[in-house]
């Protein structure tokens, strides 16, 4: 009887692996079961949107990075163009994007690769003499509205917001 426990313990164990193991798929699927969109460049997003659960930027980098993702860094005018009325169609809201001075001098905006968004450059929007939060005591973050010009805003990184962008590493 002794020398069948060790037996009836593998077996057990199999039989547990055995059952544990969809589960353990599950898990591994769980970035696909965000439900991501594929835009036409061919890269995949995440739109979070929630009224009930705000997010702040750092927030919001974290549930990405949970997600095996980033905050989305849309480099180009082009990119910004096609994830602007793939976020509308989700809310008509902010939305949070990975560039940020957080960790840098006020105004030194990075992406989430750590390369730099300068603040001369075409993408934020100029109209509304945007960046223009930075160095107040707190860190900025970019975004973009809905309704306010496919263009990059920054505003605080510990603001409250409604939606934000996770975009799936290349
Ligand atoms: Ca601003």
């Amino acid at each position: 009887m002794r020398r069948a426990l060790p037996a009836l313990f593998l077996f057990a164990f199999i039989a547990w692996n055995a059952a544990a193991s969809p589960d353990e798929g599950t898990r591994n699927q769980q970035r696909s079961s965000l439900d991501l969109v594929t835009l036409a460049n061919g890269k995949k997003y995440y739109f979070y949107a929630s009224l009930a659960n705000k997010k702040t930027w750092y927030e919001a980098k974290e549930f990405c990075e949970a997600h095996n993702m980033h905050l989305a860094s849309p480099k180009t005018q082009e990119e910004i163009d096609l994830l602007y009325p793939a976020a509308d169609n989700v809310r008509d809201d902010f939305w949070l994007l990975s560039a940020s001075d957080a960790g840098q001098a006020a105004g030194e905006f990075k992406w989430h690769d750590n390369s730099s968004l300068p603040r001369d450059s075409a993408l934020w929007n100029k109209d509304d003499k945007e960046p223009n939060n930075f160095g107040k005591g707190h860190e900025v973050c970019a975004y973009f509205h809905t309704n306010h010009g496919q263009k990059l805003l920054d505003y605080n990184c510990d603001f409250p917001y409604r939606c934000f962008i996770c975009q799936l590493p290349n």
